[in-house]
Order: structure tokens, then C-alpha cells, then sequence
């Protein structure tokens, strides 16, 4: 099977020549999406006999994934990052899982212990791995990698609508709720050459809300009826609690000596509820993937 791998390269310069130098006998076609860098990427990886696609402007990592699977002529194709991050020694595996047949291998940096992830991205990235894992029912330790790989004949299965950093871990949610079969490689994840892309509160809010979006249309109706009263019993346990606490604090006596004991008894049901809505949900998610398993044979 021929194998592409594709790589989207922001202001890359400083990294790309090694990136490409460690690939380039690993695959039969590398694919460079440069995307509007101000600096030398795009004659570097010109230089390098590699097949460059140029956007004018910066459309974002997405858009550079997209043009470089539309213009990838393998039957696997294989992401990977353009800082240096990704080692290329992992590539005999990823084609060796495809071709055993998994569906979506994913390079995880969470498995190996040799992680040089920055610490605010290491805690931003296992938050939202365990959101992945739990909606999409699945044990993955690395939801996120940009480091991944699938047959090209699926990517209009996987290609999720997203703009940013969400990108990846709705592509492996999307996955794991078509049933495919994912596997995960222990990886090794180096420190990056180069300056960061990354804009931590921007690329976190962004990701929280994709991950948000698909958590409440991913869950279940039955579920959803459960866990909305919970909001009311939230507010009102809060809105007594903090009677009380102002009570105590500024007029020093509790007037109203059972606001306490409400405001537990409010929240306790909340969390009653909001239990049970899960309890729920994850039972109906097991039942949708074994119905979808059997569906697909
Ligand atoms: N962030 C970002 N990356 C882009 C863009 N276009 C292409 N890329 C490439 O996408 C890959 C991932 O971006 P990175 O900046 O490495 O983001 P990251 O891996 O999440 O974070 P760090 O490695 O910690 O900087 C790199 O190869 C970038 O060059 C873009 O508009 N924004
Ligand atoms: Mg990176």
C-alpha cells in the first residue's frame, strides 16, 4: 500500500529540513502544506523534492490538512507535525497497524513516559483526552495527537467540521462512534524546534467549546432528562448557601438557621441527578456502539 504523509507547516523554518530529512525514507510521498508562512518554508521545502502546496494567506492547521489529503495520492495517509515533535521511527508501525487493519492509528505521548510536552499543555491535553475518552465510551490515552494515521478512503468519514486544535480529538471521537477499530502507539514526544503556534487561551477556549458541542449532542436524551433539573437544584442549593455565608459573614448571625441544611440538601439532589443522567448515558453509549458494531459486521 502506498503511503503519503502529510504535514502543515506554519513559519517552520528552522524545523522543517530536519523533519524532512528524518521522513523522507519512510514513506512514499511527503506532502508540505505551507501555510502563508512569512519566513523561508516554503523554499525549503521546495528544495527538498517534496510536493509543496502553497496557501497565500494562513487558513489554519485544518485547512492545510485538507489540501495536502485532497492533493495525497497513497491509500494511507499519515499526519504529522512540522516542528520536529513527531519522531519518524514510528511510521513502520503505523502502516503495519493499518494494514493489520485498524482503522485510525494514533501516536500517543501519554504512554511511554518520555513526554517533553509543555506543563500547561500536558494538563490542557490529558483534561481533554479523559472528555474524548468518556464521550466517546473508549480507552484512549491520547485523543490529540497531530500524529496519526488512516486509509485515505475514510477521510470523508473523518474529517470533522472544526477550525482549530478541536480538530483532532473530534476526528478520534468520530471514530470511536463509527465503530473503527483505533489503535494506539506509544510514542516518544520531543521538545519542539521552533517557535510555538499555539495561543493557549485562545486554541483551550476553542477546544473546550467543540468538545462541549459534541458532549451535549452526544448525549442521550434519556440522559439530558435527568441531568437539566439538576441546574435549578444547583442555583437554588447556591443562591441559599450563599445567603447563608452572607448571613454568617456580614450580619454575624445565621437568622435563618436551615438555609444550610437546604442548600445541602438541593445540592446533594443535583448530584443525584446529574449521577444517574451518566450512569445513563454511558449504558445507552455502550448499547449505540454494540448496535453500530453489529451494523458493520
Ligand atoms: N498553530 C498553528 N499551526 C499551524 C497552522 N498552520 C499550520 N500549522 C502547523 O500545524 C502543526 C501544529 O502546530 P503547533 O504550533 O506545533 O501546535 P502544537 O503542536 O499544538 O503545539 P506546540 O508544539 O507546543 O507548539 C505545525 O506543524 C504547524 O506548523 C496555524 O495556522 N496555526
Ligand atoms: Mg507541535
Amino acid at each position: 500500500m502506498k503511503t503519503s504523509l502529510v504535514i502543515p507547516a506554519y513559519n517552520e523554518e528552522e524545523a522543517l529540513p530536519s523533519v524532512l530529512e528524518e521522513y523522507m525514507d519512510k514513506v512514499d510521498e511527503i506532502i508540505v502544506v505551507d501555510d502563508g508562512s512569512n519566513d523561508k518554508t516554503y523554499e525549503i521545502a521546495k528544495k527538498n523534492h517534496v510536493q509543496v502546496y502553497k496557501h497565500e494567506i494562513n487558513k489554519g492547521k485544518v485547512a492545510a490538512l485538507r489540501t495536502g489529503v485532497a492533493n495525497a495520492s497513497g491509500d494511507i495517509i499519515i499526519f504529522t507535525d512540522a516542528d520536529c515533535t513527531y519522531p519518524a521511527k514510528y511510521v513502520p508501525q503505523f502502516i503495519s497497524e493499518i494494514e493489520k487493519g485498524a482503522d485510525l492509528v494514533l501516536g500517543s505521548r501519554f504512554l511511554n513516559g518520555i513526554n517533553n510536552m509543555p506543563l500547561l499543555n500536558m494538563i490542557g491535553n490529558k483534561l481533554f483526552s479523559l472528555i474524548a475518552a468518556y464521550i466517546s465510551c473508549i480507552n484512549i490515552s491520547d485523543g490529540q495527537t497531530g500524529y496519526r494515521a488512516f486509509r485515505k478512503e475514510n477521510f470523508g468519514k473523518l474529517d470533522v467540521k472544526a477550525v482549530s486544535l478541536e480538530y483532532e480529538t473530534k476526528m478520534t471521537v468520530r471514530a470511536a462512534k463509527l465503530g473503527y477499530k483505533i489503535v494506539e502507539i506509544p510514542i516518544e514526544y520531543r521538545k519542539r524546534v521552533g517557535t510555538s503556534k499555539l495561543r493557549p487561551i485562545r486554541d483551550g477556549a476553542m477546544m473546550f467549546r467543540g468538545l462541549m458541542s459534541i458532549a451535549y449532542k452526544e448525549t442521550s436524551l434519556i440522559a439530558k432528562i435527568f441531568m437539566m433539573p439538576s441546574i435549578f437544584f444547583i442555583l437554588v442549593g447556591f443562591s441559599f448557601g450563599a445567603y447563608s455565608i452572607y448571613e454568617k459573614v456580614w450580619n454575624k448571625v445565621l437568622q435563618h438557621e436551615f438555609y444550610p441544611l437546604i442548600a445541602s440538601l438541593f445540592i446533594l439532589i443535583a448530584l443525584q441527578l446529574i449521577s444517574v443522567g451518566l450512569i445513563m448515558d454511558y449504558i445507552v453509549k455502550k448499547l449505540d456502539r454494540i448496535e453500530e458494531k453489529l451494523k458493520s459486521g
